[in-house]
């Protein structure tokens, strides 16, 4: 029996334990109690070398075993006279006559776990040629622990499949994030570098434990100041904390640098003067960083000068900059997001997906090995649905990198949920029959085809100071499932899920199998809701890229037309009759796509401009699966919050209650979604929706049509992302909407559809009968300040027990810009699945 002290201590570590659990901050380093049994794992470590790296790699290894197995390890220089795990690279092992078959090909940053014995000794050996590969070894160690994996008769030999695995930020000196949803930069305050380096220290302990192994630290559309001497400590400080981690920094450059901070009159990257500007610069980097890894580029791309000011070429561009980083190892990664945002949209033979490959096809063999060209995985711009970009067959002698998106620009901006693996799976493992062969993207990236030079995993991360680092704790699967990929293409989706919830949430079957299989459905979940058949995220994609806005991105220069009209929907990217961008693919997926009949139904609207009664391979018509599909997503979303629901108890509470708020809050935006396009393209095709839904809501108030106090009917723009395209705001500091209930008596869900501007903090109260019976404060960051498709939110009060002829009545409260705005309401029956 425990005493009661110790009763008292277990109780006290638990829930310390606890605490640390609740933020999320640790991510999937969680290194909660492991499910494993580990009685047989030796407590001495023999810790060969002490370098930042290896210091990283020891107390990782004494900090993981002790926080899941509560072992306390001991730590030793030479080999013990009993068992013992021993950490070190293959060149400080074999010192101590551990020998172990290491492959011939084995590279930098490889690992191996093995079991060795010698005599009655057995050594658990985590070993790598290089330092890193060591600090992988140990994280993989970990990781099998925190699964609950055997460690019996160890043997494993790992490499990567890509030596460059990197995360880009979009970091601005000011602190701000372009596209990033979690907080203000981690590494950038105030134009100056951070003052907290131990979040960037523990921000590279994450990379580290996926395997990544370098990160730009600021924005492409990259501010000149970074690169003057001035910043040079500052940018030192910042590769400083990450150097422990094996992680290399990289830094963003303007094209322009020789002229704005270099005291030239050009650019011109044949001109001499602007070469020895390049290797100035790159030469003092390397003097106070000595492991810097290189640059990344945006050039000519989306107002970004570049090597067209000079009628000079990419490769140009790139080669000179790549030159200067030569003496030094360094690698230079040249966007290949170029293209014209200012193009005719009358002209039917324009074409922004034709750009990546418009551009750099015909330049390959010409750019320099220390260049990769850094390829987004579509041809558009990280759309819920693209096919693959053709550009990774369109280059031969050119080392390519692909570019992964991890912040969900359009794809949910972390307030939805929406792992992207299984998007990114499909782009990797998508043969593009390059010289006919078996030619999966990841291989040619990986330069695993025949005589391909070796390519990159680019992600762009957007990390902030958010707690949970994403913005949303569930969205940190994203960056786990990258790190996991670029190390290895091959692993699945549903591995990588279930893998990343058990470190995080921990081993309980129900919890890992409900959040991996939420996580899995996610992403066509969002697509669902949002983007059908390939016509691309149907976002504003002029402003925030976050709520509905279907006509955004037509009749402008920016190149992600839809081309909807009155009799049918797509972009005809035909060769015999479109845009010609089809013939961009080898010929056997270019065929694939040509045709109608076999373009599959998820990519039609992408490739192929047809009527609204098209009839798919599903049976359907295009309308009808529209309407269909945003009605499923819809309900798959509502269907997350019941799923997560289910694991009440199971999840520390502050994790639980911080996912459901926000689960919650992304079932109601679905529905602003679905009914968005759909009352858009009923309207638009004028073909109504077999099954009824759409435009009739019949449990639905619109708040136009309420008796208004103080409120005033607005328009809302555009006009589907309200129902009816009406909404009501305050005309004075308070007011109210109100109506008679007339449907039968019973317990209802009551929802209110509001608006949560990025202006203010409005407060609403809901009454029966004059009794409140619920209320709140508008007081979410969304990007808009105006009643939109952006600021549309629901509120629903469970249960509320309502008779026939009863008054209810919204009660609305302005604060600053913020006038209370309201769409409608609506009574549901609780069975119905609402949220
Ligand atoms: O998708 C677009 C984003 C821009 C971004 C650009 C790019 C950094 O909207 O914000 O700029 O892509 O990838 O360069």
């Amino acid at each position: 029996m425990p005493t009661r002290f110790q009763t008292f201590l277990l109780a006290f570590l638990l829930l310390l334990g606890r605490a640390r659990a609740e933020t999320g901050y640790s991510a999937w380093l969680e290194y909660g109690p492991s499910a494993g049994r580990y009685e047989a794992l030796p407590d001495i470590v023999v810790a060969l070398g002490d370098s930042p790296v290896m210091q990283s790699a020891r107390q990782e290894l004494q900090r993981g075993l002790k926080s899941m197995l509560g072992k306390n390890v001991r730590e030793t220089a030479h080999l013990p006279e009993e068992n013992a795990i021993v950490i070190g690279t293959f060149a400080e092992v074999v010192k101590l006559s551990i020998m172990f078959g290491v492959p011939a090909d084995f590279s930098d940053d490889g690992y191996v776990l093995k079991d060795v014995v010698i005599g009655p000794r057995h050594y658990l050996l985590a070993a790598g040629r290089n330092e890193r590969g060591v600090l992988n070894g140990v994280f993989a160690l970990l990781r099998k622990i925190a699964l609950g994996e055997l460690l019996d008769d160890l043997n494993v030999a790992e490499i990567p499949a890509n030596a460059l695995r990197i995360v880009n930020h979009w970091d601005n000196l000011n602190g701000t994030i372009e596209r990033g949803y979690g907080g203000r930069s981690i590494f950038w305050e105030n134009d100056h570098v951070t003052t907290n380096l131990a979040r960037v220290g523990d921000y590279g302990r994450l990379l580290a434990s996926i395997g990544v192994n370098g990160c730009s630290l600021n924005n492409v559309n990259a501010d000149s100041r970074l690169l003057t001497p001035a910043y040079l400590p500052e940018v030192a400080a910042l590769a400083g904390a990450l150097r422990p981690w094996g992680v290399q920094v990289y830094l963003s450059v303007d094209f322009a640098s020789p002229q704005k901070i270099g005291g030239l009159d050009t650019f011109d990257p044949l001109d001499p003067r602007v070469a020895a500007f390049w290797s100035g610069s790159i030469d003092r980097l390397y003097a106070q960083i000595p492991d810097f890894g290189g640059i990344v580029l945006k050039a000519d791309s989306e107002g970004r000068v570049g090597p067209s000011a000079y009628h000079r070429t990419h490769a140009d561009a790139a080669n000179v900059i790549a030159r200067a980083l030569r003496p030094h190892g360094g690698v230079l990664f040249y966007r290949g997001f170029v293209y014209d945002h200012h193009m005719d949209w009358r002209n039917l033979k324009n074409d922004r997906a034709r750009a990546a490959y418009d551009n750099f096809h015909a330049l390959d063999g010409a750019f320099d090995d220390n260049v990769l060209v850094q390829i987004k995985h579509g041809p558009i711009d990280f759309q819920a649905r693209e096919p693959v970009s053709p550009l990774f067959a369109g280059l031969e002698k050119t080392r390519r990198a692909i570019e992964l998106q991890i912040t969900q620009e359009y794809t949910g901006q972390q307030r939805h949920l929406c792992f992207l693996v299984p998007m990114w799976k499909e782009v990797l493992d998508f043969d593009l029959r390059f010289h006919g062969e078996n030619t999966p993207v990841k291989a040619l990236v990986a330069g695993k085809a025949e005589h391909q030079p070796p390519g990159a995993f680019v992600g762009v991360s957007n990390v902030g100071r958010d707690t949970n680092w994403l913005g949303s704790i569930l969205a940190m699967a994203n960056l786990y499932g990258f790190g996991r990929l670029a190390w290895n293409p091959d692993l699945s989706a549903d591995q990588i899920a279930r893998e990343w919830t058990q470190m995080t949430f921990g081993a309980n079957s129900q919890v890992v199998q409900t959040i991996s299989d939420m996580e899995l459905h996610s992403w066509r979940t969002y697509e669902n809701y949002t983007g059908p058949l390939g016509a691309q995220t149907l976002t504003d994609i002029l402003g925030s890229h976050y709520g509905p806005g279907i006509e955004a991105s037509e009749k402008n220069g920016w190149g992600q037309w839809h081309r909807a009209d009155e009799q049918g929907i797509g972009m005809d990217r035909t060769v015999a009759t479109g845009t010609g961008f089809i013939g961009q693919y080898p010929p056997e997926v270019a065929r694939l796509y040509e045709s109608e009949a076999t373009c599959p139904d998820e990519l039609l609207l992408f490739f192929h401009h047809v009527p609204y009664t098209h009839v798919l391979h599903s049976g359907k018509t295009v309308i009808q699966s529209i309407y269909d599909s945003h009605y499923e997503g819809a309900g798959a979303a509502a269907a997350f919050v019941k799923q997560w629901e289910s694991l009440h108890g199971l999840v520390d509470e502050s994790r639980y209650a911080e996912v459901r708020k926000a689960l919650e809050y992304q079932s109601g935006h679905a529905m602003v979604w679905r009914d968005a396009i759909c009352q858009y393209f009923a309207r638009l095709s004028g073909i109504p929706d077999a099954q009824g839904r759409v435009g009739h809501h019949p449990n639905r108030v619109e708040a136009e049509s309420m008796e208004l106090n103080g409120y005033r009917v607005v328009p809302v723009t555009p006009w589907e992302d309200a129902s009816g395209g009406e909404a009501i705001a305050l005309t004075n500091r308070t007011g109210m909407a109100g109506f008679r209930y007339n449907g039968p008596s019973g317990h209802f869900d009551l929802a209110v559809q509001y608006f949560d501007q990025n202006n203010g903090a409005a407060h609403y109260r809901v009454t029966v009968n004059g009794a409140t019976v619920d209320e709140w404060t508008a007081d979410r960051w969304l990007p808009s300040a105006l009643l939109d498709g952006n600021t549309s939110c629901r509120r629903t009060v469970r249960g509320i027990k309502l008779q026939h002829g009863d008054r209810i009545d919204i009660e609305g409260s302005a604060d600053g810009g913020e006038k209370a705005g309201v769409d409608y309401v609506e009574v549901n029956s609780p069975a119905e699945l609402n949220p």
